[in-house]
């Protein structure tokens, strides 16, 4: 729980606020989890500034977290959002959302665990698979390695190209069987269904061919570069 304070580091929220959610807390426990999910949603913006990590120990079930590393995101709407690909490629291309729709969808159904314990199971997904737009841009013979960019202005994120080309690597543009929320890092997002959900950068706004690995976010800050789960 102390990781998941560090992993909703941002602007500070007050401890009375946190203590009354916490109070609320208690029936959300009595109602279940569509309650939970309620609320879930309700502390979203809070979470996101919350460096106690109190609103983390919240009882939320099966249900997700928000994460972001910065206190505020702008926000981005289906018009106004692009999507970069560049480096080491033969085509940059820059996506709009329709573009991105207009492609074949991938679906998948599968958890999301990030690494410091809670997990959400069965969730559905779907978007363009990565590998398809990896394709489009034509990796050149130096390319060994995909970074990912937020509009948040400071998450970043990579693998090897090897590792973008699974199959279960995605561009999602829908999450719990609705459009990526703002929340959960919509437009646009990546979901790594076999990875460490740090590998999944919210907000996604630039992905670049580069030859070796930087360093994502929280692996400057101790995080394994190879985030894939083994269990
Ligand atoms: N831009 C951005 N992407 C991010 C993060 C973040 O703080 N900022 N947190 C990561 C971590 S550690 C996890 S577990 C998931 C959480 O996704 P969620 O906020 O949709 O639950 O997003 C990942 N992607
Ligand atoms: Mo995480």
């Amino acid at each position: 729980m102390v990781a998941d304070a560090r992993e909703s580091a941002g602007k500070p929220v007050g401890r009375r606020v946190v203590l009354g959610l916490l109070a609320v807390g208690g029936l959300g426990v009595v109602g279940g989890s569509r309650v939970s999910d309620g609320l879930a949603r309700l502390l979203a913006p809070l979470e996101s500034r919350d460096p106690t990590g109190l609103i983390a120990l919240f009882p939320l079930g099966n249900a997700f977290r928000f994460y972001s590393v910065t206190g505020s995101v702008s926000t981005q709407t289906a018009d106004s959002y692009r999507l970069t690909v560049s480096g080491l490629v033969e085509r940059v291309a820059t996506y709009r959302v329709a573009d991105l729709q207009a492609m074949p969808q991938t679906r998948l159904v599968a958890d999301f665990q990030c690494v410091t314990g809670w997990r959400v199971l069965d969730v559905h997904w779907a978007g363009v698979r990565l590998s398809e737009l990896l394709d489009r841009a034509g990796p050149m013979a130096a390319a060994t390695a995909v970074r990912f960019y937020s509009f948040d202005g400071t998450y970043t994120e990579s693998m090897t190209l090897q590792q973008a080309r699974r199959r279960d690597v995605i561009v999602a543009l829908k999450m719990l069987g609705s459009p990526v929320t703002h929340e959960h890092g919509g437009p646009v997002r990546i979901y790594a269904a076999s990875m460490y959900g740090y590998k999944s950068i919210k907000w996604l706004s630039r992905i670049e061919l580069t030859h070796g690995e930087q360093l994502g976010y929280w692996e400057t800050r101790g995080y394994p570069h190879d985030a894939t789960i083994r269990n």
